[in-house]
């Protein structure tokens, strides 16, 4: 009997050893006739038992049943995985195991990056998001804003203008809008206070491209037109901003500046990534990068679209949003954010 158990078990480890070496149908048909065929060794050792004692038979006979079952269910499999090999060669069949193609899947552009996480702080703080046209009237971009036609500060910002007809009566002339502050004006038109919007969108100016400057360039605006807005409300928004995007440990610069719709006017700089405020290339040696202007909404520009300012006031400021990534990650040249280099976008 012992001779017997060791027949089984020696059937068994050639049985399985031959077949997971084979790679052809026609093998595995020989395997099958060798293994499970009527004159295979399986089949003799069974008719083999016939001769021994009852007890002997049961338990033999028992073993060498479950070692047939055996072999028959690991044969249906390899003749499975190589029916699907086939029809996977004949590319009839896709083979589910195998691990999947990278999809090349891009991501947002770096300043998309920063302008939705510059709108989710002013969200945050109770601004709502809109946006305006690119394409806007000399009106909205600079009279309505106090910025009549003989204004010197018309000459800071050199403007595309568009070779389209004047809109009648007023004569208005259309433009790429120079900045995102027409959309004050418009929002104001069409909303009673109070009123707290970001305006995120392209901006354009006739003016030559260095490290800091370009052509079509990226603002969000801001605005809030309430009873009892102050210069304190201004300055605690934009420095809780610069907080919360840079870090506290980022210095901070505060100043008065001039602009046309605003009484008084500011302007916010940030300590340059580059040389942490000892002057380089990047901050034109002066240790700072200014990133907005701001102000009190001037008295006129709130009457201009409709609202009384000795009821209401409000305060507004424009980002510039390219240098702030700058900023951020220490980026030396502002116009690599444009040339279409894959090895700079696939950094962020
Ligand atoms: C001021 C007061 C307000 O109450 C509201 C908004 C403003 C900002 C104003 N409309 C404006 O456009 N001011 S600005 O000409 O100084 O530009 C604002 C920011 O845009 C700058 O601080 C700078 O970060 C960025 N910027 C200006 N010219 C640029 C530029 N970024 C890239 N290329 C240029 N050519």
């Amino acid at each position: 009997m012992p001779d017997i158990k060791q027949q089984i078990s020696e059937l068994r480890a050639s049985a399985l050893k031959e077949l997971d070496g084979l790679s052809q149908a026609k093998e595995l048909e020989e395997w099958r006739i060798g293994y499970l065929g009527k004159k295979s060794r399986l089949t003799e050792l069974l008719r083999s038992l016939a001769s021994l004692p009852i007890e002997e038979r049961r338990e033999l006979g028992q073993a060498s049943n479950v070692l047939k079952t055996e072999l028959e269910a690991v044969f249906k499999n390899k003749e499975h995985q190589l029916r699907c090999g086939e029809l996977v060669a004949a590319g009839e069949m896709m083979d589910v195991t195998l691990p999947g193609r990278p999809f090349p899947a891009g991501h947002l552009h770096p300043v998309s990056q920063v302008l939705s996480e510059i709108s989710d702080i002013f969200a945050g703080m109770g601004f709502q998001v809109v946006e305006g046209p690119e394409v806007e009237w000399d009106s909205y971009n600079f009279d309505a804003l106090n910025i009549p036609p003989e204004h010197p500060s018309r000459d800071n910002m050199a403007t595309f203008w568009l070779d389209s007809p004047p809109k009648e009566p007023e004569g208005w002339r259309m433009l790429l809008r120079t900045h995102t502050s027409p959309m004050q004006v418009r929002t104001m038109e069409q909303v009673a206070p109070p009123v707290r919007i970001v305006v995120p969108g392209r901006v354009f100016r006739y003016e030559a491209t260095d490290a800091t400057h370009l052509a079509m360039f990226t603002q969000i605006e801001g605005l809030a037109v309430d009873r009892g807005i102050s210069m304190a409300d201004l300055k605690g928004t934009l420095f809780e901003f610069a907080r919360r995007f840079f870090g506290a440990d980022r210095a901070v610069r505060f100043r008065t500046d001039f602009f046309p719709f605003v009484e008084p006017g500011a302007e916010m700089a940030i300590e340059c990534a580059v040389c942490r405020g000892g002057g380089c290339r990047l901050c034109g040696g002066s240790g700072w990068i200014e990133i907005l202007g701001a102000g009190m909404v001037h008295p006129r520009v709130l009457e201009r679209a409709g609202i009384d300012s000795t009821v209401y006031s409000g305060f507004a400021f424009g980002i510039g949003i390219e240098r702030i990534p700058m900023l951020h990650y220490g980026i030396d040249d502002i116009r690599l954010f444009y040339s279409g280099d894959l090895r700079f976008l696939k950094q962020f």
